[in-house]
């Protein structure tokens, strides 16, 4: 399959156009296309697909192998059941602000509304996430990207040096406090035990380039440091990688699909669209891999 490919910014994000991935995908066209993702520093926005969820499922299926629905039990993830996933796909979650005829939230209302990347409380965290725009508001409900590889790339070589081999705390309970979530997270201490620690410098197996993995709206904590140094030192890190030469933002049009590389992005879905219009997405996600240590 053919298909044109142009960038949509210097930081991060090129546009797809001229494919159609209801087609199977040969193995050439699929490293392609996985090449462009990585060319692009982690974001893919393909426009005009007309896609049921079977078609999703095989597009994010050439990232990796997808995550169900899980939770934390002793210890250890199993599936639990979510009630925000396709009954037939329990692969896709729904995202919206839609209500079922019985009055139940389609999806997460709101979800997304702080700079994270996705599944960073988990030990593993997430490699990718694939988002399917079914409805969209007239206006707003933008999706912002940034960089992690750019912010990382914009510091003195000293500075880089000294974040190498710090790690941080990530915890679902900074932006969630003790609330339950709905869906996903659809058990009482579901969030306080949804908490990993991850180098604040990783190294993207793919391309060897290395990005800031810390976010305004998990992370917590730099360990080892007392909390005022590593409330200024995340302060910082949280201010230097949303700066607009590391953005990209997104305005929707129906039947786009993007998928974004939660190991080198931030994102924050911004939410300004109630009252105006609906939004309703399907979204799946990538499971990651265990870091390999930074070179
Ligand atoms: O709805 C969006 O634009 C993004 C939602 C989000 O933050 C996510 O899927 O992780």
């Amino acid at each position: 399959m053919h298909f044109n490919i142009r960038r949509l910014n210097p930081a991060i994000g090129a546009e797809i156009t001229n494919c159609d991935l209801r087609e199977p995908l040969s193995a050439d066209t699929a490293s392609a296309i996985y090449q462009a993702w990585l060319d692009s520093n982690g974001l893919l926005v393909v426009r005009d697909q007309h896609l049921e969820p079977q078609h999703q499922v095989a597009f994010a299926s050439i990232f990796g192998e997808l995550s169900g629905p899980e939770r934390k039990v002793g210890g250890a993830w199993s599936e639990m059941r979510n009630t925000h996933a396709l009954p037939e796909f329990p692969q896709i979650t729904r995202m919206s602000n839609k209500k079922d005829e019985q009055g139940r939230p389609l999806g997460r209302v709101d979800a997304g509304t702080f700079w994270h990347t996705d599944l960073a409380t988990r030990q593993i965290p997430g490699k990718a996430s694939c988002l399917y725009a079914i409805e969209i508001p007239p206006y707003g409900g933008d999706t912002m990207f940034a960089s992690m590889i750019a912010a990382y790339d914009a510091l003195s070589p000293l500075f880089q040096e000294r974040l190498e081999g710090l790690e941080a705390v990530h915890t679902l309970a900074k932006v969630y406090g003790n609330q339950m979530t709905g869906g996903m997270m659809g058990e009482e201490n579901e969030v306080k035990h949804n908490s990993a620690i991850h180098p604040v410098i990783r190294q993207h197996p793919d391309t060897g380039r290395k990005s800031i993995f810390v976010d305004r709206g998990f992370t917590t904590q730099i360990e080892g440091l007392n909390k005022a140094e590593s409330d200024a030192l995340l302060e910082f890190l949280f201010e230097h990688s949303t700066q607009p030469q590391f953005i990209y933002r997104h305005q929707w049009r129906t039947n786009d699909l993007l998928i974004w590389d939660n190991r080198c992005t931030i994102h924050y879905a911004v939410s300004d669209y109630k009252g105006i219009g609906w939004r309703y997405m399907h979204r799946c996600t990538i499971r990651g891999n265990a870091d390999i240590p930074t070179t």
